[in-house]
């Protein structure tokens, strides 16, 4: 597995990561899930997703994603996948970049399939107010299998989170490289940063990814946790895990009648 020599590393040493997020806008950490939790997680993606595609559900798959399964809401899924929300790497990384407390906007899969196409370049942040001085948002990306690029591994613009500015059609076809990473890896992107779901050219392989989308805590979250949420994730959550989803207050917002939530 090696990657397009303008990627950093992967590396396994926390303190690089963060100089790597603030230098090339990612991160590659390896190492992160050990193979029985990774496979834990995978299995219970399968299962999830077979569900989902059982039953129809809109936006399971999209002409958007030329056959790239998502499966949305992944909390209110199996509380196993809440595990990944708060992992102590995840949050380290992203109070370097965001800082703390944070949102949850989504944690969400995609499922890459043989034959499935890429996505439209994108920068997650893309809805966030100009001027971009400085990161919104950190994707962590859990590779429960392998990415590599004939797998349909996430693929970025290096350097494209110094633009500054949202990916717009007229740059649709700006120079992508896969970032290629060992199962059980992390990668961790930040918000300015153009990238895009690659096509799987395999006869047989699938992509399992799982996105856990942080923002800053002033931003609408892209799931509509207080809606949506099983209502048990709440209950029985941390404190961490219910900051994280909007349950506590980030102050001085997200207050009840003015005060705030214990
Ligand atoms: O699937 C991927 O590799 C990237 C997904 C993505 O960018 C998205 O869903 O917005």
């Amino acid at each position: 597995m090696s990657n397009h020599k303008s990627l950093p590393a992967p590396t396994a040493d926390l303190e690089q990561a963060e100089r790597y997020i603030r230098e090339h806008g990612l991160a590659i950490v390896e190492g992160v899930l050990p193979d029985q939790d990774r496979k834990r997680y995978a299995d219970e993606l399968l299962h999830v997703a077979e569900v989902e595609r059982r039953a129809h559900r809109p936006g399971t798959v999209n002409a958007a994603d030329q056959g790239t399964q998502r499966v949305w809401n992944l909390p209110s899924r199996s509380p196993l996948f809440c595990e990944l929300i708060e992992h102590p790497t995840a949050l380290r990384l992203v109070e370097a970049t965001i800082g703390w407390p944070a949102l949850l906007s989504n944690l969400s899969a995609n499922i890459t399939a043989p034959g499935s196409g890429e996505m439209f370049l994108h920068a997650d942040q893309s809805l966030s107010p100009l001027p971009w001085d400085r990161p919104h948002s950190l994707n962590i990306i859990w590779c429960l299998t392998d990415f590599t690029d004939a797998l349909g591994a996430t693929r970025v613009v290096p350097g494209s989170h110094r633009l500054n500015r949202p990916c717009g059609a007229e740059d649709q076809s700006a120079e992508s490289v896969a970032v290629e990473a060992p199962a059980g890896s992390l990668i961790a992107m930040e918000g300015r940063m153009w990238h895009k779901t690659g096509s799987n050219r395999t006869p047989d392989g699938q992509r399992l990814g799982v996105f856990g989308y942080y923002t800053l805590p002033i931003f609408l979250p892209q799931e509509n946790w207080w809606l949506s949420l099983d209502p048990t994730v709440r209950q029985f959550g941390s404190d961490t895990l219910k900051q994280l989803l909007g349950f506590k207050e980030a102050s001085p917002m997200g207050r009840v009648n003015g005060l705030p939530v214990g």
